[in-house]
């Protein structure tokens, strides 16, 4: 259905915004984290004429989504015909701060015209699809529903013009629909990873130094997903704007997409500051309390290590062995173990690896070590208060007051008894699961090879725990976030990672990192800050390096950070929280602002009024790129001049409307005290 354009040019300056993914109330990734937290500040920006567009997941829509009654004729006159024939879909608010209006619609209620649909995107577009790949069905479902959706709407509103940024080749469909339709509507595509990329990249082949020569057709032919890779390169070149997550993502997307970005949407945080700097120092101490407590059942009959020099890393996210790097993870715990065994070192390290595998439940062996020492808890409690009583007895009365006496023998026998229980004749587990395919899971034949079993004599210590936390859980009762705030370092040594939310939420939680510069955050925060190492942001490099080389880096950072001293761990983590301002989405959703604009021009290039836009200077922000510098020995808050800088493209500051900037910058100061005058040392 092509729309015609309307007899009076649109309104590009109040203009209409979809944001259009498979991860809309729907929580299968990182998008999920992207599109809810940054929710506030497009809400802000857009008010009602912003609507996020997904899929209807009966399962979880209903919790997440309150019912609202379209309050437009234009989307009302939309959805109704919609309706008349046969599509269901779920209008309302997303419960979530900002409250977004999002439209799921049902996939299932369309299925009878998939093979209609098919055939038509074969005859548009050439895109093949096999029979029997039920996410490209439904990719295919999701996106004819976006443009019917967006062709009609734009017939009943002709007044302003409508943005509609998609993310990820899921929701690819619906751009190049939109363009073969003649849709009167501004497309962005955002892609938060290349197919190609993560699947040659989970190989072994060199990923980064033959970008250039991949034969792609033939690599996604020989993968399968010769379909799929259609989809996401159709999106690509359909789109009036295209975007990654990343430097690095464009890079491997010009090569692997045949189309170079034009401009980068780096990943924001819904960032909320304490009001007193030392609160989440405050979390860290009580967090790390609860871990404690799962390490001494863990580790029961072994527990010979102090805990005030034990220091908990760990490394989280999906299970993509060599893309996430557990490989090297791994690798560099045993060279870590060597080191501070020949150091004679006091230090402990407890290694957690928390990733979902496919698991039989928890073992015995895991539970019961949490069972005994809760039994050996309660034991002495109920012993010290019994011991209380006859102290309090034999003082009241001014009598001698002699300790010992005050252990009964029953007492003695029971506590003997619970110690009894802690005797093992095993080793603490290295698994805290039972694995459905234990002789062939990555992670633990490495352990195995490398001989990590939980020795006493080892000082670094591995706790796989194959499953994502929440607090339900029996070992920690720790959701997520609670368990980050509990460790002291997170280890993300990638070799394939768009963008990385793991070490961006350390950040702002003030618990300082390890990544790598094949990470979008670790390029990123290279980018931005002199030396980011000052700031808790450790860089293994993945790129100059050899493998052996990044592993020894990779210990080495690990080994320094076991030398600090507590003292220097408080201040690097106050440092580490300061970073927060650098990705939140105050900052970062100003890339998305330029984008929407330059959709804008290149949809309705006559409409804008060159004069319209300041000059660069104008607004103070158009410097140039300023790094953060070196922390002084009490740094103030890093003081971030500009945004990314997009000088190379056509994403740039200057290409925003006057009232665009100020509405940003008017944002932007909301809530963001100076906190010069927190002290680094607590
Ligand atoms: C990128 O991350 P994504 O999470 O979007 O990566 P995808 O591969 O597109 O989607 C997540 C996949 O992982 C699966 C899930 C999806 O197929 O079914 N999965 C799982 O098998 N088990 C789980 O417990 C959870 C998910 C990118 F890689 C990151 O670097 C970026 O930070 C992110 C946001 O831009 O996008
Ligand atoms: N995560 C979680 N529970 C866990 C471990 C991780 O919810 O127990 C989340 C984490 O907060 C992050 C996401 O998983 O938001 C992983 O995102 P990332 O960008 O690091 O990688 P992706 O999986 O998107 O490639
Ligand atoms: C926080 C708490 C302090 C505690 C410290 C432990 O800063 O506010 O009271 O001493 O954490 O730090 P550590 O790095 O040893 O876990």
């Amino acid at each position: 259905m092509a729309t015609e354009k309307p007899a009076q040019p649109r309104n590009v300056h109040k203009p209409l915004l979809f944001e259009i993914a498979w991860e809309v109330a729907n929580k299968v990734g990182g998008i999920y984290t992207v599109l809810k937290s940054k929710a506030p500040v497009t809400c802000h920006e857009y008010g009602d004429r912003y609507t996020m567009i997904g899929p209807l997941s009966y399962k979880t829509a209903p919790l997440e989504v309150e019912t609202l009654e379209p309050e437009t004729p234009e989307l009302r006159l939309t959805l109704e015909s919609m309706k008349e024939r046969g599509v269901k879909f779920l209008y309302g608010r997303w419960l979530i701060e900002g409250a977004p209006k999002v439209l799921l619609f049902d996939t299932g209620s369309v299925y009878h015209k998939l093979d209609e649909w098919k055939g038509d995107l074969w005859n548009v577009a050439g895109i093949p699809s096999p029979p029997n790949d039920h996410e490209t069905n439904e990719a295919i479902l999701f996106g004819y529903l976006v443009a019917w959706f967006l062709g009609e709407f734009v017939v009943h509103e002709q007044k302003s013009a409508v943005i509609a940024h998609f993310h990820e080749w899921l929701a690819g469909v619906g751009i190049a629909l939109c363009r073969k339709r003649h849709i009167d509507v501004t497309t962005i595509f955002t892609t938060h990873a290349t197919l190609l990329g993560r699947y040659l990249c989970a190989g072994s082949v060199d990923f980064y130094n033959n970008l250039r020569n991949f034969d792609v057709d033939h690599e996604a032919g020989k993968r399968g997903i010769y379909h799929r890779y259609c989809i996401e390169r159709a999106a690509t070149h359909c789109c009036d704007v295209f975007t990654t997550v990343s430097h690095i993502t464009a890079y491997e997307a010009e090569h692997l997409l045949k189309r170079k970005p034009d401009g980068v949407l780096p990943n924001g945080l819904n960032v909320v500051k304490f009001s007193a700097m030392h609160e989440f120092q405050n979390l860290h101490a009580v967090s790390k309390e609860r871990i404690h407590n799962f390490i001494r059942g863990h580790f029961y009959g072994h527990y010979d290590f102090d805990l005030e020099n034990t220091l908990y890393f760990f490394t989280a996210g999906r299970y993509e062995y060599r893309n996430k790097g557990l490989d090297m993870f791994i690798e560099s715990l045993q060279r870590l173990n060597e080191k501070l065994k020949a150091a004679g070192s006091n230090m402990t390290v407890v290694a957690f690896i928390i990733t979902p595998a496919e698991t039989h439940s928890f073992t015995v062996e895991t539970l019961k070590g949490q069972a005994v020492v809760k039994q050996l808890k309660e034991t002495v409690s109920d012993i010290a208060k019994r011991m209380e009583t006859r102290l309090f007895e034999k003082a009241a009365r001014g009598g001698d007051v002699n300790t010992t006496e005050f252990l009964t023998s029953e007492d003695q026998i029971l506590l003997k008894r619970r110690t009894f229980a802690l005797k093992r004749s095993t080793l603490p587990p290295i698994v805290t699961h039972n694995m459905a395919d234990d002789s062939k899971d990555p992670v633990l034949n490495q352990l195995r090879r490398l001989s990590l079993f939980n020795h006493p004599s080892d000082r670094v210590k591995v706790v796989f725990h194959p499953e994502f936390l929440n607090s339900n859980n029996p070992l920690f009762g720790l959701d997520y976030e609670e368990f980050v705030r509990g460790c002291h370092l997170g280890v993300f040594p990638s070799y394939y990672e768009p963008w990385g939310y793991t070490p961006a939420e350390c950040t702002v939680m003030g618990v300082p990192s390890i990544t790598t510069n094949l990470s979008g955050f670790g390029c990123f925060m290279d980018d931005n800050i002199v030396d980011s190492s000052e700031y808790g942001i450790y860089i293994v490099d993945r790129r100059m390096k050899s493998v052996e080389e990044s592993i020894q880096q990779l210990s080495d950072q690990m080994l320094m950070f076991c030398n600090k001293s507590r003292r220097q761990r408080i201040n690097q983590r106050n440092r580490t929280e300061r970073l927060s301002d650098l990705l939140d989405w105050k900052r970062m959703g100003l890339e998305y602002i330029k984008a929407r604009q330059l959709a804008l021009r290149r949809a309705y290039p006559d409409s804008f009024d060159d004069d319209y836009f300041g000059a660069a200077d104008e607004s103070g922000e158009l410097q140039p790129r300023a790094k953060v510098p070196i922390p002084r020995s009490a740094p103030g808050s890093p003081r971030i001049r500009t945004p990314l800088e997009g000088a190379d493209n056509e994403l740039t500051f200057a290409n925003m409307s006057i009232s665009d900037r100020e509405k940003y910058l008017s944002y932007k100061m909301q809530g963001h005290e100076n906190d010069d005058d927190d002290s680094d040392l607590q």
